[in-house]
Parts: structure tokens; C-alpha cells; sequence
């Protein structure tokens, strides 16, 4: 780091008071009170007409400075432009995308009224990093501002290819948004490949012998930085309780476990269609198995999300009622987060752990999965080929999220795979995901943000273009 270099972390919620509520919170946080540091984002509260200016709180050795969004940007900036159309688009769900009036001026008004109050604090020596796609057009607009500190951008959700970049009628200023940045952080290769791909694709970019990219007289860099968890934190907290007496599952009973937020990406559905036809082709003397799976409500207000809670619930009702003995419900369906701990004992507690989305950028719970298992007794990863974990994750059971038929074998196998096999994969599964924790994550993509070399500090011409025709509430 720089002298005097101080970071500042930005990300769409502030941390709040109580326990972190992950292990990227964990980590930021942590390298924040190493580093000291400055933590900005949201505070969650709405209030008609916010101040631009940022309110302090109190972080436990680094500072929080938050702000508040009025219902109206909460409404285009976060649900119908972010969620409602660039995580659709990053999904490969173009389908489900909604183009409302108002949302995209929403989305840049918030990024531009960010950028204006972060200008009047940071200086030359900082380092600024911003988390996702809520702030991607925040280096323009920082940039405009006349902000010559080191952004950097990492990217937590998949990359669009350059097909699905077609939906998005801002298509033309989302290659300037990144390049705006002096780090442009991605989960895979494979995100990489289809990065630079798209650079490929436009006049007026240079790929340099340096390594860097050159888009329209900005020079920047394009890198993966896979994300991962805090192993041992997760390992410790695996054995302080005992899940199978957490779920009250019979001790001849083999547990499944899924947990995921209810969202479309997920692959919810047709995870619990192949339980179904699981249940429907096993042989009568298998031992019974529950499925479990944990599924918090999210962004709620937005129909596709309420589309597939509903989809959710029709599927369980009906396995249950076809394949239920009195005393057992073969899929216990609870919709709300739990706490840390109980989740990762019921990890350590489950013969199988199901992560099968159809599209992700990386996955945390499959990472968990593997930390929380007894080394001597593992359970068995079911993963898709469509997460980012499965990049690194090879030794865990890969499978299609749209073959449901695959998933139900693949469930069968786990089930009975013999214990020397479950040993093996789940060591070597264990390796991948202690090589990529949250804390050399945190420290890879810092180091690399020190060494970008600060370019010419003007923003691409195509946003100053859109951005001074957007009309923009401040
Ligand atoms: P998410 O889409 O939220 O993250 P994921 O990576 O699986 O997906 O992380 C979810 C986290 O929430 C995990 O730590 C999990 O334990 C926790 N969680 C989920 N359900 C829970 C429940 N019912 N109760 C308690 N905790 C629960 C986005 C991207 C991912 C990327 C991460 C990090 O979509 O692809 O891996 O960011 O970059």
C-alpha cells in the first residue's frame, strides 16, 4: 500500500450492528481493523429528500460513514435497475429482465450522488474498493468528479457475455463503466475469458503486452480473484453443536441439505424435482432420506422472485404428499436464514449437500459444505457445472442443473458412495478451498490493486456523453 494510502471499502449495505452476517463481512472487516480504513454504503433507513452528506457510526476500529436512499432510488436504483435488470442480465436470464422508466436514471443518480460525497473526502494516496454491480458506474462517475484515487471493482455475480449484454439498452457505456477502474476483480477464469472477449469485440481496445487492457485510452487490469470462506472459523463453528439433534433426524435417517436465498439462479426447482424422482425410483429397502433445505426470502417485492417461491412451495407440497409415511416428510422446507453456527453443524450433520444453480458466480455454501464435514466421515458434494465453485471444485459430484434426471442419480450415488471415495474427494476438495480463503482473497486482490498503476484520469467518453443527458435526482 501506498503512503498514507488509506482503504475505503464500498459496498450497498453497510455493515451493521450485531454478528457479521457472512464471511466476506468477516473478512472486509477484518482487514479493515488491520489496515484502518473507511467502510462506506447504505443504511438501510429511507427517508424522502436524503442530506448528501454521510452519516458516521461507529465501526469497531475503523470508521462507517452511510447514507440514506430515498424510496424512490431504493425503488430504481436497487430493485428494478440492479436487480430487476443487470442481475437478470449477469444470470443469463434475459428473460425475466424488466426495463421500467426511470430505473436506469435511478441507478446512475445514486451512483453520481455517491461519487460526489465520496470526492469530498478521499485523497490522491486512497485506495478505493467497490463491491458489485450496484457500483458499476461508480469509477465514472468518481472519475468525473475529478477523483484520482485507485479504484478498483470486484464483480461477485457471473460476467455477462457479450450476447446477454444485448438486453441492456446501456450495453455501450457498460465496457466504459469497468474500464473506469484500475482493477477490475472477476470470481473465474472462465468470467475472464468471456471479459475479454467482449473487449475483443469493441473498436478502440488494445490488448497490451503488459497484460493490461487498453479501452478507449484508459489503461486497465482484468483479473479472477475466487472467493472463499473463512475455513477454519467455519470448521470450529461446525463442531460446537450437534445438528442432528438441532433437526431431530432419527439416527438411521441420512440427511440432504440445500441453502440457498430463494432466488431463480438457484435452481431450486428442479433440485427438488430430482429429490422427487429420487424418492420415486429408490428401491424399498434404501434408507430413508430427508431433505432439508434452508431458503431465506429475497427481494421480495420483485414478481420473478415471488414466481419462484410460489413454484417452491407447489413442488415440496406435492413430493411430500405423494412420498410422506406417518412420522417423515421427505423435504423439510424452512423459509428463513439461521444462524451460523446451526447452519453449519447441519453442514457437518448431512450425507449429501446440494448446491445445483443454474448460474452463479461462485457459491459460498459449497465451500462451507466441504469445511464443515468430518474428515474421517465426509458427506458428499452434489454441484453444478453452472457456479463458479465448480471451476476449482472438480472432486465434488458435477452435474447439469437441467438434467433432472442426472441430479436424481447423482443423489443415489452420493448415498451410497463408499467411504474410502467419500474420504478422498472430500481431501481434496478441502485443499482447493483452503488454497482460496476469504483472507488471501482479501490480500491477492489488495496487492494487486497497489501495483495498477493510476491512468489518465479522465471517464470514458461514451459515459460523459449518456451521463450528462441522464436526468439525475440528487
Ligand atoms: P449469494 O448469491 O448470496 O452471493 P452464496 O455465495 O452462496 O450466494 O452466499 C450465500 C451466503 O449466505 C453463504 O455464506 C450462506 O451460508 C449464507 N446463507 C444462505 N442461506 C442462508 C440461510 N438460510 N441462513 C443463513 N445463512 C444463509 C453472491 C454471489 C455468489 C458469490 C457471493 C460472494 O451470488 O455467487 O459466491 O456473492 O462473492
Amino acid at each position: 500500500m501506498k503512503a498514507n494510502s488509506r482503504l475505503i471499502v464500498v459496498s450497498n449495505r453497510a455493515p451493521s450492528d450485531g454478528p457479521p452476517s457472512g464471511g466476506l463481512v468477516v473478512a472486509l472487516q477484518d482487514c479493515l481493523k488491520a489496515r484502518g480504513g473507511l467502510w462506506v454504503g447504505t443504511s438501510g433507513k429511507f427517508t424522502d429528500n436524503p442530506a448528501n452528506r454521510f452519516t458516521d457510526v461507529d465501526g469497531d476500529g475503523y470508521q462507517i460513514k452511510t447514507f440514506d436512499l430515498s424510496p424512490g432510488e431504493q425503488q430504481g436504483y436497487y430493485l428494478s435497475y440492479a436487480n430487476g435488470v443487470l442481475w437478470p442480465m449477469c444470470h443469463r436470464r434475459a428473460d425475466l429482465i424488466d426495463i421500467t422508466e426511470g430505473a436506469y436514471e435511478a441507478y446512475i443518480g445514486v451512483n453520481r450522488r455517491l461519487a460526489k460525497m465520496l470526492a469530498q473526502i478521499c485523497t490522491s494516496h486512497d485506495q478505493i474498493w467497490v463491491h458489485d454491480y450496484h457500483f458499476m458506474p461508480l469509477a465514472s462517475c468518481l472519475r468525473a468528479e475529478g477523483v484520482t484515487a485507485t479504484l478498483g471493482y470486484f464483480h461477485h455475480i457471473p460476467f455477462p457475455t457479450p450476447q446477454d449484454l444485448q438486453a441492456l439498452p446501456q450495453a455501450e457505456d457498460f465496457s466504459g463503466w469497468l474500464a473506469d477502474f484500475d482493477l477490475v476483480g472477476l470470481q473465474t477464469e472462465a468470467d475472464v475469458g468471456t471479459a475479454l472477449e467482449l473487449f475483443r469485440q469493441q473498436d478502440r481496445s488494445e490488448f497490451l503486452s503488459n497484460g493490461n487492457l487498453l479501452y478507449r485510452g484508459r489503461e486497465f487490469m482484468l483479473r479472477s480473484f475466487p472467493i472463499g470462506i473463512d475455513t477454519e472459523g467455519f470448521q470450529a463453528d461446525a463442531c460446537a453443536l450437534d445438528g442432528r439433534a438441532l433437526a431431530n433426524i432419527p439416527k438411521d435417517m441420512r440427511l440432504i441439505i440445500g441453502v440457498d436465498r430463494l432466488d431463480y439462479s438457484k435452481g431450486l426447482p428442479n433440485r427438488l424435482r430430482a429429490f422427487g424422482r429420487y424418492l420415486s425410483h429408490r428401491a424399498d429397502d434404501d434408507a430413508r432420506a430427508t431433505f432439508l433445505q434452508v431458503a431465506p426470502p429475497t427481494r421480495e417485492a420483485l414478481q420473478a422472485y415471488q414466481d419462484v417461491r410460489r413454484e417452491c412451495e407447489h413442488i415440496a407440497g406435492t413430493i411430500n404428499g405423494q412420498h410422506a409415511e406417518l412420522g417423515w416428510n421427505p423435504i423439510n422446507y424452512l423459509h428463513r436464514a439461521i444462524p451460523r453456527t446451526q447452519l453449519a453443524a447441519l453442514y457437518r450433520t448431512a450425507a449429501v449437500g446440494m448446491v445445483t444453480p443454474f448460474c452463479d458466480g461462485m457459491n459460498l455454501v459449497a465451500k462451507e459444505y466441504v469445511a464443515a464435514q468430518d474428515p474421517d466421515d465426509p458427506g458428499v458434494l452434489i454441484l453444478s457445472r453452472g457456479a463458479g465453485a465448480a471451476e476449482d471444485l472438480d472432486a465434488a459430484l458435477i452435474v447439469n442443473p437441467y438434467d433432472i434426471s442426472e441430479m436424481a442419480d447423482a443423489i443415489a450415488i452420493a448415498l451410497t458412495m463408499p467411504l474410502d471415495e467419500r474420504i478422498a474427494r472430500n481431501a481434496q476438495l478441502l485443499r482447493r478451498v483452503k488454497d482460496s480463503d476469504i483472507q488471501r482473497w482479501t490480500t491477492n486482490f489488495l496487492t494487486v490493486l497497489s501495483q495498477s498503476k493510476n491512468q489518465p484520469l479522465v471517464p470514458t467518453p461514451t459515459f460523459q456523453a449518456r451521463a450528462a443527458t441522464a436526468s439525475v435526482e440528487e
